[in-house]
């Protein structure tokens, strides 16, 4: 199993997270993908945004840090898929930069405070972020792994490990922000 598949996957973060559409992310774009994400989070929630702001810091961090090998401040595409793949998914940083994400989106979306997702609270993520909903309804269904129409937490860490981390193209979580083909 090569890294193909991670190298797309991390390219589309790529895309997703250059806001500023320039071809090199910078940490104005990180700030502004966490203020995207943190629009999941209630107004009044501000622990949830923080949480969200702190988590983008740290990632940018790393990157900045581990992959800007041309050391101009900024990072391309293949310095952003390099430091992925290296640094940013090591088991030391992972949780701290892209785990953290995650644990905040969750309870934003839990509305209802069931501690489960059900369907419309999940797309409600999809429509923040500016992902179509033909994407989000069949992320749903791979996502919700024993299939009992709810996304758990345990399903939804599930996910993004899987996004980040897996090489194996038929894992789910790679469904997470839509079709992925190498
Ligand atoms: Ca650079
Ligand atoms: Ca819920
Ligand atoms: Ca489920």
């Amino acid at each position: 199993m090569t890294s193909v598949l991670k190298d797309q996957k991390f390219s589309i973060v790529f895309d997703w997270f250059d806001q500023g559409r320039d071809g090199h992310l910078t940490r104005d774009d990180f700030q502004a993908t966490a203020r995207m994400f943190a629009r999941v989070a209630h107004e009044d929630d501000h622990a949830t945004a923080a949480a969200i702001h702190d988590a983008f810091d740290a990632w940018w961090e790393l990157v900045l840090e581990h992959g800007d090998t041309g050391g101009d401040g900024r990072i391309s595409r293949e310095e952003f898929t390099t430091v992925m793949l290296v640094n940013v998914t090591a088991p030391e940083h992972f949780d701290r930069a892209v785990m953290a994400i995650a644990d905040a989106v969750i309870r934003a979306l839990d509305t209802d405070e069931d501690g489960v997702l059900s369907h419309d609270e999940y797309v409600r993520l999809y429509d923040v972020l500016g992902i179509p909903r033909e994407h989000s309804s069949a992320a749903f269904a791979k996502l919700d792994l024993d299939g009992n129409g709810e996304i758990s937490h345990a399903e939804f860490r599930q996910a993004i490990s899987d996004f980040y981390l897996s090489a194996d193209p038929d894992a789910p979580g790679n469904h997470l922000l839509g079709p992925v083909t190498p």
